[in-house]
């Protein structure tokens, strides 16, 4: 039986909700998300629920993480099939502020995360990302006093970043991976892909095409340079603009040179027409 979610608009009803599981000794696990939501943000909100008594969904389309040249304005709202996924899910508070209790007039601090923000993979391409990240996951986790929070490893880097995060500033959180959902045909599951043509979407599915292969190949004891321009060659074949295609150190996202210096992880984005797409996978 689905169970409609308490839905929080503001800090002092928030509070209140958390105030209450915090008084019945209940642990609190926090899926912070932009909405648009699909089975990818349904499984983080399963695991949620093993890992916690109570769990607190947030949907907030955050501006801070946008650049002008972004999709801020067109990112896709789908507020009533979300709230029928949650209820679903029995998920027990929908946190949904609006942009003025996130940012009050007069906003002025904002969380700069370096170490893996400045890794040289995301940041490189949109420079204002992982600072508007962090500072709305800050805000997050100081609202919701959560013990767990659950991000999915479809954003890799972003999983590193508020990882590193909670540990720096003693957040009191243990953030927790889950693993990326994908299409039956490979594609990661993504808010973004509804901006995908029909065209697009059937060549889609070569991101993952190409990772797949080129983990292979290294595993196999090929060459890593050669490897990776191996796979940038399948996704550039297909007719991405890609804007990269790396193997990393899967801790620190630190450059590697080869499988010796793993545990390995590869991470690709790369743009079909005018949607970015953005994915990884373990060597
Ligand atoms: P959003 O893109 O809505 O993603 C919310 C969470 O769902 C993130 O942790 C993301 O990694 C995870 N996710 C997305 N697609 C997934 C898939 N196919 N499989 C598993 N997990 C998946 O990421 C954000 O929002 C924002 O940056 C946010 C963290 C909410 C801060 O604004």
């Amino acid at each position: 039986m689905p169970r409609n979610p308490t839905i929080a608009r503001t800090v002092p009803v928030l509070r209140r909700t958390v105030d209450g599981f915090r008084a019945r000794k209940a642990t609190i696990a926090l899926v912070p998300t932009m909405g648009a939501l699909h089975d990818g943000h349904v499984s983080l909100v399963r695991l949620a629920q093993r890992r916690a008594k109570r769990v607190i969904v947030s949907i907030f389309v955050n501006p801070t993480q946008f650049a002008p040249t972004e999709d801020f304005g067109s990112y896709p709202r789908t507020w009533k099939e979300d709230i029928a996924k949650l209820a679903a899910e029995k998920v027990d508070v929908v946190w949904h502020p609006d942009v003025k209790t996130m940012y009050p007039d007069g906003f002025a601090t904002r969380i700069v995360p370096e170490g893996p923000a400045v890794a040289g993979l995301e940041d490189r391409f949109r420079p204002h990302f992982f600072g508007g990240v962090a500072t709305v996951v800050g805000k997050l986790f100081t609202q919701c006093r959560p013990d767990v929070a659950i991000f999915g490893e479809k954003d890799f880097q972003q999983l590193r970043v508020v990882t590193q995060m909670a540990r720096d500033l003693d957040l009191g959180v243990r953030v927790i991976g889950s693993r990326t959902v994908r299409e039956r045909d490979g594609l990661a599951m993504s808010s973004r892909n509804v901006y995908l043509s029909a065209e697009e979407r059937r060549v889609a599915p070569e991101l993952y095409r190409a990772m797949k292969e080129t983990a292979a190949r290294v595993r196999a004891g090929d060459d890593l340079s050669a490897a990776q321009a191996g796979g940038a060659e399948i996704i550039k074949a297909a007719g991405f603009a890609l804007d990269y295609f790396e193997t990393r150190h899967a801790e620190t996202l630190a450059p590697v040179t080869s499988i010796k210096d793993g545990p390995l992880r590869i991470l690709v984005a790369a743009k079909l027409g005018t949607t970015r797409l953005i994915d990884n996978m373990a060597v």
